[in-house]
């Protein structure tokens, strides 16, 4: 590690969009003044807004802004994608909106550089989600654990983290090996890294505040606990029915 914030290696900042133009300039130019050599892949999902052009504008050679196919659109998907192209050691996994703060990922890129295969961003404080979104959420990380233990997987105080920094080496492998069962519809990339990554991963944890959006519009609804249910074996399936027909939501799996 150099001197200050200034990061040396090889690690790659893999950052999904959607409409996020208000957010991508800031956010890259962040990454950039923090951490110099990191490179930024946005992983857009064929943004109507003016993201891209942006993006391009900025003129950043170790900045780029990926659009990705229209007929495989998914979060999880653009960020699995952005894993398997970022062909850095460490990969890094950011929300566009400032709610995973990135004075943390010093510390996680630490972490990486002593040996662990993961690091997962976990919250401490949860709170900026609102009480409805807090609950849901913890309710989701026992259920997940449990799902975990049974399949022998290591498990994480916060399996729904979208902050993660990885070991590029390690989860290539996993993801092209298990491309046809990942919930690529789905919002819990570290969900499925876990569950079809190697049992004995080496994770350790950086700890940080969730915060709240500021800027931009929130994309979450009722479809991402439909994903994260069915990410959880045949009772998750069970229960991703169950809650779809109560909402009336599309199942969008084949029954
Ligand atoms: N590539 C891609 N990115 C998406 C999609 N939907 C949301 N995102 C991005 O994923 C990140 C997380 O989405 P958010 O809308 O912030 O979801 P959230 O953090 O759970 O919800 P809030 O707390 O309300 O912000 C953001 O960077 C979004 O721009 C999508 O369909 N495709
Ligand atoms: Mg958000």
């Amino acid at each position: 590690m150099s001197s200050g914030n200034s990061v040396v290696g090889s690690c790659t900042v893999v950052i999904p969009t959607y409409n996020e133009e208000n957010n991508v300039v800031n956010m890259a130019k962040a990454i950039r003044e923090l951490y110099p050599e990191f490179r930024v892949m946005f992983m857009d999902d064929n943004s109507t807004d003016r993201s891209k052009q942006l993006i391009d504008e900025l003129g950043d050679p170790l900045t780029r802004m990926v659009v990705r196919k229209p007929e495989e659109r998914g979060l999880a998907a653009s960020v699995f994608q952005g894993i398997l192209e970022c062909n850095t050691d460490y990969f890094m996994t950011v929300d566009c909106d400032f709610q995973h703060p990135l004075s943390t990922l010093k510390g996680m890129y630490e972490k990486m550089e002593a040996g662990a295969d993961l690091v997962i961003g976990t919250r401490d404080d949860r709170t900026a989600m609102g009480f409805k979104r807090w609950a849901g959420s913890w309710c989701f990380t026992i259920f997940a654990n449990a799902f975990l233990f049974w399949h022998g997987k290591p498990r994480s105080k916060d399996n729904m983290s979208g902050l993660i920094a990885g070991r590029t080496s390690v989860f290539v492998p996993v993801i092209k090996d298990n491309w046809n069962n990942l919930e690529m519809q789905g919002w819990k990339v570290l969900l499925d890294l876990l569950r079809w990554g190697p049992k004995d991963l080496k994770i350790d944890e950086e700890h940080y505040i969730f915060a709240k959006r500021e800027i931009g519009e929130s994309h979450i609804s009722g479809k991402v606990v439909v994903s994260t249910f069915h990410q959880c074996g045949a009772f998750g399936r069970f229960c991703a029915k169950v809650y779809a027909k109560i909402k009336g939501l599309d199942y969008p799996y084949d029954q």
